[in-house]
């Protein structure tokens, strides 16, 4: 009982899931209690006590769970159960060792759940499996960098190679990533953030002229009103709850939009107050609208035509300081009502109840995640919500703006180095002076080309530093089949994951220092830096020991790397670089804008925060000088007879593809994760009983369909027509052809759907 457990022999049973209700508030004391088991788990008690309390501390390391930010005044224990949970899953005890995969073949590696790969433990060794191997073996890093330098460097161009990156990279890391990638010719830079808010960065870089958030923390604490729209914060973003209920405290109110209610937006019971421990919680949402499915634009263009009707505008910004106003009007004030009920599902009084809100409010502020960002139509969505706050003037104010809320630790941080298919011409050319190289200039491939130039042959190499490309991404049959056919994959990982099972011809796993561990080079103890959603950039210093002594850290294995394929041709100081970071921080410091005395700022307790002119003085470096409304078609989707709108979404006890374990507590599911939350009237009508199974079939404009088998079917109070199922099971119902408009981006959050008895 109190040293770590050994992982799970066998996958667990996972098709038969039990079902209670959907709960009414979240945290509070079984958090604490379920944080603290889940840890223990994987740590023992002594290395979790010591773990935890370094998480989020000034001189600790950064939570690897989600990107909310940190509070100026700290609590000691500053992390949520999920950002326990995150933590306990890379500071576990157990390992996965050459041994492990002497006794398991990749084949049988492959027919694994991810939930049985991830419980193995830390990687410790790199691995190689040769060509028409049936197991990897261990090999020294020397070799390795010696397959992938060989490999590299005999591809016909350079642009035959693919870079992917998830977002737990260090800046250091990933500045030092993209620069290899630029130096060795390509712009191939796939990142996570093209399945998660490339949306966003596009419709904001497009209206505002910065692809991020633009509120501070403080701002959601002084906000009148504050809209969530497309989110769980209870389970994907536990800490932004405390700022929510700050918000409440100091008299802010809260519209939830969402097709399904979420138990952390109804009622939140703060673990690190005695009331949120022990009594009822804070009432968090003031107004619940139960969108359905992709009706968001159509609901914020019927509040900017009632905005316009009652007289709401902030003219003199928008005189001032906005263009397209007239176009935007004129298309908002010819918002049917009809079809704005059809799209959002919702009543006419209840957008009306919104519009009160919306007038009281001076100050509100739009919070967003996956909800509004994986729709065919997300881009214009988000430009709608972007129009509608311009109206009133909510833009560069305090306690107003726009604040998509980021996913992974530091992929805000990974875009800000230069990891972006499509980098601005003014980044590669401050990359060119600073290192002396011609940048390539073309764009590169994105998460959806990539795994199509995969699929047709065109790229060869895959590398990814993080992440599980396959299990992450959409239409698995087909991007599996693009992985086999690869020349080489080669994963930096920190744990098993599916994309280690589903290789190329020849495959390398390199694994990886977490967050929570030491970083020693020859230059001593060294830190990283990460930059939260919103644009606060600070160290992360971790203090365990590595799992174990052969692992290298990040930048150690992209300038070993660099080393070998670029060799004498880079005039970049890649060993230098490997042995002191705060070197690849002065490089930032003279590329990157904001980062100027780099070394000196993040040296401060707490760190720096970014510039961003819309927030600092109303200022828009977009096109037109001014932020820029748009007047976009209005879109919804259509829904054919007998069929329904599916959502992949999250467990409350997964991350991402990495599966901690198969309940989601806030839904009142357990022991499973083949389930779809189905609304009773429209279950009813389609003939399936609660605890009936059925197979899922998506339909695809092009005549295709994808299925996915066995999924038992929950009666749930979702929004009418709407479905509900968790990613990555659910993956194979993405067509890789379903993206968004503009940003690419997989729409797995709207699939046309239809269920036939399993
Ligand atoms: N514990 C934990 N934390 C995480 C993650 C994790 O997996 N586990 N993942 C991290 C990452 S990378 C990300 S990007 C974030 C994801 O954070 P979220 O975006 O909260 O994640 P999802 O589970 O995809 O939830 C999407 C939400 O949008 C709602 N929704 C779906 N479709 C629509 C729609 O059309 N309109 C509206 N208004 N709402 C809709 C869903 O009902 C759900 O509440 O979390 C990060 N943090
Ligand atoms: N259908 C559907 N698909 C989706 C989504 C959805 O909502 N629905 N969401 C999308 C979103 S928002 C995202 S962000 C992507 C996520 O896509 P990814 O970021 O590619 O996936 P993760 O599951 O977060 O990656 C987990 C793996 O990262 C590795 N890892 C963890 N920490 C570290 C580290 O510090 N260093 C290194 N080198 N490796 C580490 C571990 O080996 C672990 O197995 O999935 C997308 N896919
Ligand atoms: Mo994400």
């Amino acid at each position: 009982m109190w040293g770590s457990q050994a992982p799970p022999e066998q996958d667990p049973v996972q098709d038969a899931p039990e079902v209670g209700g959907p709960q009414q508030s979240a945290a509070g004391l079984p958090a604490v209690g379920h944080s603290l088991r889940a840890a223990r788990q994987q740590m023992g008690v002594r290395r979790t006590a010591l773990t935890l309390l370094r998480v989020n501390q000034k001189d600790g390391f950064d939570c690897p769970g989600c990107a909310w930010p940190e509070p100026e005044h700290r609590h000691t224990a500053e992390f949520c159960e999920n950002g326990a949970k995150a933590v306990a899953e890379e500071a576990t005890l157990r390992r996965v060792t050459p041994a492990f995969f002497e006794a398991h073949p990749v084949a049988e590696l492959a027919e694994r759940s991810g939930y049985w790969l991830g419980q193995q433990g830390r990687l410790t060794r790199p691995m190689y499996l040769a060509e028409g191997a049936s197991h990897y073996e261990p090999v020294s890093w020397e070799r390795a960098f010696d397959i992938v330098g060989a490999e590299l460097t005999s591809l016909d161009s350079p642009d035959e190679a693919v870079f992917y990156t998830s977002g737990r990279t260090s800046n250091e890391a990933a500045f030092l990533y993209q620069l290899f990638a630029r130096e060795f010719g390509t712009n191939n830079l796939p990142d996570c953030s093209n399945m998660c808010h490339e949306s966003s960065g596009s419709a904001l870089t497009e209206t505002l002229g910065v692809g991020k958030g633009s509120v501070l923390l403080e701002d959601i604490h002084q906000s009148d009103l504050i809209i969530v729209a497309g989110q769980n914060p209870g389970t994907n973003h536990p800490r932004m709850l405390s700022a929510l209920e700050k918000a409440k405290a100091n008299g802010a109110r809260i519209i939830t939009v969402n097709p399904l209610p979420e138990a952390g937006m109804e009622r939140f019971r703060n673990p690190q107050t005695a009331r949120g421990l022990a009594g009822g919680g804070t009432l968090l949402t003031d107004l619940f609208l139960q969108v359905r499915i992709g009706g968001d634009q159509a609901l914020f263009r019927a509040l900017s035509r009632l905005v316009l009707e009652e007289g709401g505008t902030d003219d003199a910004f928008i005189r001032e300081h906005t263009y397209g106003f007239e176009e935007y009007a004129a298309a908002a004030r010819a918002a049917d009502w009809e079809e704005t009920l059809r799209a959002t599902g919702l009543e006419r009084t209840e957008i009306e109840q919104a519009l009160r809100m919306v007038l009281d409010s001076e100050r509100t502020v739009v919070c967003w995640a996956m909800g509004l960002t994986q729709h065919k139509h997300s881009v214009p969505t988000i430009r709608e919500i972007v129009s509608f706050l311009l109206l009133r003037g909510s833009i560069g104010r305090p306690g107003a703006g726009v604040c998509p809320v980021r996913g992974h630790s530091n992929v805000q941080g990974d875009r800000t180095m230069g990891i972006f298919e499509r980098p601005a011409p003014e980044f590669l050319d401050a990359l060119e002076k600073e290192f002396g190289f011609a940048p390539p200039r073309e764009h590169g491939l994105d998460v959806v080309r990539s795994i199509r130039a995969l699929r047709d042959g065109q790229a060869k190499v895959f590398f990814a530093m993080g992440g599980n490309f396959v299990s992450a991404s959409p239409d698995t049959a087909v991007t599996e089949d693009a992985m086999r056919r690869a020349r080489l994959t080669v994963h930096v990982s920190t744990k098993l994951n599916r994309s280690h099972c589903v290789t190329g011809a020849r495959a390398l796993i390199l694994p990886t220092l977490g967050r929570t561990e030491r970083d020693r080079q020859g230059g001593g103890d060294q830190f990283v830096t990460v930059e939260d959603s919103m644009g606060m950039v600070h160290a992360s210093r971790g203090r365990l020991d590595p799992a174990d002594p052969a692992l290298l850290s990040e930048p150690a294995i992209v300038c070993r790397l660099a080393r070998r394929v670029l060799g004498a041709g880079s005039r970049t100081p890649w060993e230098r670089f490997e042995e002191d970071y705060a070197l690849i921080r002065d490089r930032i410091a003279r590329v990157v804008p904001g980062f100027e005395d780099f070394n000196a700022k993040v040296a401060r307790p707490g760190g720096f925060t970014l510039p961003h002119a819309p927030r600092d003085s109303r200022s828009f470096p977009t096109a037109t000088g001014k932020a820029n409304f748009t007047a976009a078609p209005l879109e919804y989707p259509r829904l054919p007879e007998g069929r329904l709108l599916l959502q992949t979404l999250r467990s409350h006890d997964q991350y991402n593809t990495t599966i901690y374990g198969l309940d989601d507590r806030y839904r009142g599911i357990r022991n499973g994760r083949r389930v779809v939350l189905v609304n009773p009237e429209d279950a009813a009508a389609l003939g399936f009983a609660d605890g009936s199974y059925a197979d899922l079939t998506s339909e695809w404009r092009d005549g295709t369909e994808r299925t996915a088998e066995g999924f038992r079917v929950v009666h749930y109070p979702t929004a009418r027509g709407c479905a509900a199922a968790y990613y990555p099971e659910t993956n194979v119902l993405v067509p890789l052809d379903a993206t968004a408009d503009t940003s690419n981006t997989p729409a797995s959050k709207s699939l046309v759907v239809r269920l036939t008895p399993a």
